[in-house]
């Protein structure tokens, strides 16, 4: 049995949301009138009216018989009382076997009002229903009592668990001494070339560092251009190189730089044939790192299955790219608790050099959760 819930801001919202979704033949089991607190703030948001439906269930609905989507059912034709009155017993044996299961995998089982609000507003942060019922689990275990009732509390230890979730790599290490090359690498358009440039800008222009890039991006003469259009503006030199024999010959003519950022070209997730070549390229290169850039923007499934995808290439280190551009960050939680690679930095604009910070766990845990 499928139970849905709805929030609108009124009953008619709701009953429309319900029906566009789920038909004419839904039954409400349940409605409730909830007020939104901001997140884990002391102010009470705006009233919402919150609806259960089903369309697999068939009770009686709470509604008054005007607001009811199901018409009655027609009759049927009444069997011998006996029969009619073991199936009826069945029937109920059933609908209560499926609402005692629903009850079970519920996240508002047994909850504390506290905890139960802790839960809608990890959802409104886009956090994955199952993610918010295992965090919410945790609190619940973790939390002393007296301490459930003091919401900033309840957000700062919330906080603190998101953040012992996120790995962090820091930032790129940069010295004289021995030259880093780094690639970074990920699926069309998440900002990998602008992401270069502003870490050319800040080594070069902040650090003083010695930088040049070289671009694998040969598919596109746009993506070359662009590059060349950031390293003139930076001052830094730049080589194309299409082949293994191009990339050694490049890699030895900038053998006196510290730092190489090399850019290549946006693959798609689903190529895997594309991922292995790149890898190829890279163990050539000797790219002692490799990061993986994705679009913070992007959904929380399609986030893993292109981490999945790429893992290939060989990944040691994760860039968030767009975070300016998100509404909500829970979005990202599964990736970051997948066990793949840590977070090395963020970015937040299109402008360069300053739209990128070094990830730090607990700023991105505060951004998740709203703050
Ligand atoms: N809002 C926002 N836009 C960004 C950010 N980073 C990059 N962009 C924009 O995203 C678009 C694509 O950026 P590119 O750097 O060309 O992306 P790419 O990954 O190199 O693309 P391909 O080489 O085509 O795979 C550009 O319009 C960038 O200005 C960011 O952090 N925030
Ligand atoms: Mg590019």
């Amino acid at each position: 049995m499928e139970l849905r819930t709805y929030r609108a801001s009124s009953m008619h919202e709701a009953l429309d949301l319900v029906r566009c979704e789920l038909g004419p033949d839904a039954a409400i089991l349940h409605t409730r009138e909830v007020r939104n607190r901001r997140l884990f703030g002391l102010l009470r948001g705006p009233r919402h009216i919150e609806v259960t439906a089903s369309v697999d269930v068939q009770v009686p609905s709470r509604l008054q018989p005007e607001d009811r989507f199901r018409p009655a059912r027609p009759a049927p034709p009444a069997p011998e009382e006996p029969e009619r009155v073991q199936g009826q017993l069945q029937h109920l044996q059933e609908m209560v076997e499926q609402l005692c299961r629903h009850q079970q995998a519920s996240p508002g089982r047994d909850l504390p009002e506290e905890l139960f609000r802790v839960f809608t507003d990890l959802i409104e942060c886009d956090v994955d229903e199952e993610v918010a019922r295992e965090l919410v689990e945790r609190l619940r275990r973790d939390t002393p009592r007296r301490e459930l009732a003091e919401p900033m509390l309840v957000a700062a230890r919330l906080a603190r668990m998101l953040e012992a979730d996120i790995p962090i790599a820091g930032p790129i290490q940069v010295s004289a001494q021995r030259q880093r090359i780094v690639a970074l690498v990920g699926p069309t358009g998440v900002g990998k070339t602008t992401t270069i440039a502003k870490l050319a800008a800040n080594f070069r222009l902040k650090e003083k560092r010695r930088v040049g890039l070289i671009t694998v991006d040969t598919y596109r003469i746009a993506a070359v251009e662009q590059l060349r259009t950031y390293a003139d503006i930076i001052d830094l030199p730049m080589r194309v190189v299409s082949t293994p024999r191009e990339m050694r010959e490049a890699i030895r003519r900038m053998d006196d730089l510290d730092l190489l950022l090399m850019d290549t070209a946006g693959r798609s997730p689903k190529d895997d044939v594309r991922i292995r070549e790149l890898k190829a390229f890279l163990d050539e290169a000797g790219a002692g790192e490799v990061h993986l850039v994705l679009s913070g923007v992007t959904g929380s499934r399609t986030l893993l299955q292109t981490a999945e995808r790429f893992a290939a290439a060989g990944p040691t280190a994760l860039i968030l790219t767009k975070l300016d551009e998100a509404t909500s960050l829970g979005n990202v939680l599964p990736l970051l608790r997948s066990g793949g690679p840590p977070l090395s930095y963020l970015t937040n604009g299109q402008n360069v050099p300053d739209d990128i910070e070094t990830a730090d766990a607990a700023r991105l845990a505060g951004m998740i959760l709203g703050h």
